[in-house]
């Protein structure tokens, strides 16, 4: 199986692989902000909306049934760990934008998911290789704690730009706010900024 390695992203940042005031660790803690939601695999949709030209949904067997990629991975919490080497499998970002077909006025994304979480970013942030809709984390699935069945991962930005749990993507002509956006969390999340609160 091969990897693709985008633990170099840094270099785009200017900065160092270890973003400023972070710790490493080897562990991998929870945060959620309300614990871990159940969910069927039979009823589970996921759901593609907004500004583009095709609304799509998947069940979790069409979901799977996708092409994926296996990356390896730095994923950096705005608490102020980061883990190195994570290495996740999914379907990339750009892939899935292909196969709605994205319309010219979307400028922006909104994530939600099963437990009521919502986080946004700038379409151009989410056009890119390493953000993933990953189901599995070193060679198994995707722990529920760690957003099981479904999450996003965003290594270009403070983990809480990636959604765990997530079941909808919808493509925006204006920008909105997210959960922790909303609460004091930074908008724009750049780790080699340290743009952790806003
Ligand atoms: N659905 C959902 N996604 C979420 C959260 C959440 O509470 N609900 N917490 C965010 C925050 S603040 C962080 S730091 C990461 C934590 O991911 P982890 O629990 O796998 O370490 O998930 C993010 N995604
Ligand atoms: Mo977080």
């Amino acid at each position: 199986m091969s990897v693709t390695d985008v633990t170099d992203l840094h270099e785009e940042f200017g900065g160092d692989r270890l973003p400023p005031g972070q710790r490493e660790t080897s562990k991998f803690p929870v945060l959620s902000k309300s614990g871990t939601p159940d969910w069927d695999p039979e009823t589970w949709e996921f759901t593609v909306t907004g500004a583009v030209e095709e609304e799509l949904a998947f069940s979790w067997d069409e979901f799977t049934d996708l092409p994926t990629e296996t990356q390896r991975q730095d994923f950096h919490c705005v608490t102020g760990w980061s883990k190195f080497d994570c290495e996740f499998a999914g379907v990339t970002f750009p892939q899935l934008a292909e196969l709605a077909g994205v319309e010219a006025d979307a400028v922006h994304v909104m994530f939600s998911a099963l437990d009521g979480y919502t986080t946004n970013l700038p379409l151009d942030d989410c056009l890119r290789e390493e953000v993933l809709f990953t189901y599995e984390f070193g060679g198994e699935s995707l722990p529920a704690e760690h957003g099981g069945p479904l999450r996003v991962v965003t290594p270009h930005k403070y983990a809480y730009k990636g959604a765990k749990w997530v079941d909808g993507v919808e493509f925006l002509t204006d920008p909105e706010r997210g959960y922790w956006e909303k609460r004091g969390y930074s908008n724009t999340a750049n780790p080699w900024n340290e743009e952790r609160y806003s």
